[in-house]
């Protein structure tokens, strides 16, 4: 019997009702295939910094080092500013640990009605792979003659050799590895941002040069994002910086039906540190506690989290059920246009596992 640690963390509005159902089916599956999971969970986020003007300890990254694992729900509140969340929970775990690939697939799956016309299900079939540790994000920069009229803010954007072409690997590795178009399309500004990603078009050259097998593409983040509307059959492996590849997923999971379906991994290749898997969508005050969330991008975090751990049997089943849910129709959430509330259809996700 595998036995895994994994560190909870709901966070806040919605993530903590998502994980509920979440978790509920990660438990489900687990009898089935010899599972055990040792969920212990943190009450980091908001309501913590409440308490304690921290979003969570400062031996946080110490305690979490200690997983197999991290599944994390959502940050943020309307009464905290975003930078204090963001900077006080979800970077600083992705770069301790190393987190360089975050992995978002975006599907079409029959049943969802999105908002592209003469899209079928299947039509649109993508993964972007966003920079997670350096790029935009790089905590780099600082304040002068701040609260005056002088004031001054310097947000450094930072790109290295060793970063760009680490993560780029990667995307190559995953265009190989889905075996679907075998294309990677690679997301820049470089034309107006001829530095940093400049280091980033030259190691897509270098890593391309390795994988002739793989068609390859360079876009400016404008065409690009045009083209996930225009033409999302077009891609295949996205790869992308930081901020790039954070605005890339809102857009792929729009055009595949809602927010509410797009699941994460922050992925540390190698195995030296624990990943992190979440929902791309973050803590929606507007309708947190009304029991109206989707808890689907959750729970398939939750099988990317298996599949990463190598237990695949498990993560098939969960995305197959999941699918069932979807295709079948009656037991959908308002972002997808039913009207079930979260814990029906985290149910009816744990009666299609059978
Ligand atoms: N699911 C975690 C969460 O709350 N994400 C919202 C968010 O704003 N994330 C920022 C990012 O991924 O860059």
């Amino acid at each position: 019997m595998a036995k895994y640690k994994i560190a909870v963390i709901r966070g806040d509005g919605i993530g903590i009702e998502v994980m509920e159902e979440s978790l509920k089916v990660l438990n489900a599956v687990a009898d089935r295939y010899d599972i055990t999971w040792d969920f212990v969970e943190f009450p980091w986020g908001s309501d913590y910094y409440f308490e304690h003007g921290h979003m969570m300890p400062p031996d946080a990254l110490d305690i979490l080092a200690e997983f197999n694992q991290i599944y994390l729900g959502a940050v943020g509140h309307p009464d905290i500013q975003d930078h204090l969340t963001l900077n006080g929970l979800l970077l600083p775990i992705r770069r301790r640990f190393d987190q360089y690939v975050c992995e978002r697939p975006n599907t079409l799956f029959p049943g969802i009605n999105g908002p592209l016309k003469d899209k079928e299900a299947w039509d649109i079939d993508l993964v972007v792979i966003r920079e997670n540790t350096e790029g935009e994000y790089a905590n780099v920069g600082g304040f002068q003659y701040q609260g005056f009229p002088e004031e001054i803010g310097v947000q450094v954007g930072v790109f290295t050799r060793h970063g760009s072409e680490r993560v780029i690997t990667y995307a190559f590795e995953q265009a190989r590895a889905r075996n679907k178009k075998r294309k990677v399309t690679s997301v820049t500004k470089s034309n107006a941002q001829g530095y940093g990603m400049i280091v980033w078009d030259n190691a897509f050259e270098r890593v391309a040069e390795k994988y002739p097998d793989i068609e390859t593409e360079s876009l400016l983040v404008d065409a690009a994002c045009m083209d996930f509307v225009r033409k999302p059959e077009d891609f295949d492996v996205v790869v992308a910086s930081n901020l790039f590849g954070d605005i890339l997923t809102d857009i792929g999971a729009i055009i595949t039906g809602s927010m509410g379906l797009a699941p994460s991994g922050n992925i540390d290749p190698q195995r030296r540190f624990p990943s992190m898997f979440e929902p791309v969508h973050g803590s929606a005050p507007d309708i947190m506690g009304q029991g109206i969330s989707n808890p689907l991008a959750a729970i398939t975090s939750g099988s990317m989290m298996l599949r990463f751990i190598g237990e695949t049997e498990a993560a098939d089943t969960i995305d197959t059920a999941v699918l069932q849910v979807i295709e079948k129709g009656e037991t959908l959430p308002p972002d997808l246009g039913g009207q079930s509330t979260t814990s029906q259809v985290g149910d009816a996700v744990l009666s299609a596992l059978g």
